[in-house]
């Protein structure tokens, strides 16, 4: 019934890292070819907590740099960043007044994010949630792949679709759209490295904001980075296991051999057939020729976009354009189905 539509977005805020590439972007490139896809750079989330204004934009055309370094095409699909297109903003409102407090007040990222000074953080750290189901929305997009991090708040996503589909039932089939507006967006949240875990700490999450740069690969590191971030990552004193039961209780080790299964794109047991018995050195020195051998390309291709930021703006520009096209369509009907008068 709706129109098979990707959509995902990735924030703005710094050191693209190997979890968002191996979580998010790689799959980004795979859906390409099966659909319809719109990839935001999302900078009115990043916005959600401090950002530096002299920094903001370079951090996003670095990620606009890295989409299109991947291997996504801006042609074939539309990247542009959020706050070019107003309508996100505006139907976020709109799902501000669908979801219910006790929905917000389950988010575990506000929780994470917030801290212990929950209330010094921003009201837009809280509905977080509520933009994101707009982003997803405007476009009626049903699917959306991302890492294994954002799947309650894509839970969320369809709880505001449903209760927006049922408050407003009479109405949507009033103006013909039948008995829904929205679809409920599916999660893509496949393969071996849904959550990639810090060097560090095999039991935190990869992130941008960790204060240690070794607890993570970032796109932009060059080979020898790459390589000591690898050698130097925590491990435990045993030999791989031969067998995927044999990670269970050695969330290191599952870490990395999560990242060289979706780095080489096979299983976590097919690297097991090969490694089951070797030492980590071994395995770290494999490792670190497969990372290097993946990454090293698309940070170079990276930092040879990012000098020509008129190209980025044009790309930019362009794809908000198109997404424009579809979201304000989909505001019109909005405003109609809620009964708010429109020119
Ligand atoms: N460690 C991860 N493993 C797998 N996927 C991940 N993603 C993020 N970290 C991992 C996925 O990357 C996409 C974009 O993420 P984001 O930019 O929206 O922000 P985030 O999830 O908040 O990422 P960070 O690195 O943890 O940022 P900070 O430190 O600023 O909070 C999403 O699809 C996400 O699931």
């Amino acid at each position: 019934m709706f129109k098979e539509r990707v959509f995902s977005g990735v924030q703005p805020t710094g050191n693209l890292h190997l979890g968002n590439y191996l979580g998010a972007i790689t799959k980004f490139v795979a859906l390409q070819e099966r659909y319809d896809c719109i990839y935001c750079v999302v900078d009115l989330h990043a916005i959600t907590v401090w950002q530096d204004p002299a920094e903001l934009p370079r951090a996003t055309r670095e990620v606009t740099a890295a989409f299109i370094a991947c291997g996504i095409d801006p042609k074939q699909n539309i990247v542009f960043n959020q706050s070019q297109v107003a309508e996100h903003a505006e139907l976020g409102w709109i799902f501000n007044c669908i979801a219910r407090m006790g929905w917000l007040n389950r988010m575990t990222q506000f929780k994470e994010k917030a801290g212990k000074d929950r209330e010094n953080a921003s009201v837009g750290l809280y509905s977080y949630p509520t933009l994101m189901a707009a982003d997803i929305l405007v476009y009626r997009a049903t699917h959306v792949p991302v890492g294994e991090d954002q799947k309650q708040h894509l839970e969320l996503s369809r709880d505001v679709a449903q209760k927006f589909n049922n408050d407003y039932a009479v109405s949507i089939h009033a103006h013909g759209f039948g008995d829904a507006f929205f679809p409920l967006p599916e999660p893509l949240i496949t393969g071996p490295a849904t959550r990639v875990m810090s060097l560090r700490d095999g039991t935190k999450k990869m992130s941008k904001s960790d204060a240690s740069d070794y607890s993570r690969i970032n796109l932009t590191d060059d080979a020898e980075a790459i390589a000591q971030k690898i050698r130097k990552a925590k491990t435990d004193p045993e030999p791989l296991p031969s067998e995927e039961k044999g990670l269970l209780s050695r969330p290191e080790a599952d870490n990395l051999v999560g990242i060289y299964a979706a780095l080489q794109g096979v299983t976590k047991s097919d690297v097991l057939r090969d490694y089951g018995g070797a030492q980590f050195s071994s395995f770290k020195g494999a490792l670190v020729d497969l990372a290097v051998a993946k990454l090293g390309p698309i940070g170079a291709e990276m930092k040879r976009l990012v000098q020509d930021p008129a190209f980025i703006d044009s790309v930019l520009a362009e794809g908000a354009g198109r997404a424009q096209a579809i979201a304000a369509d989909t505001m019109k009907a909005v405003k109609d189905i809620v009964g708010l008068v429109r020119r």
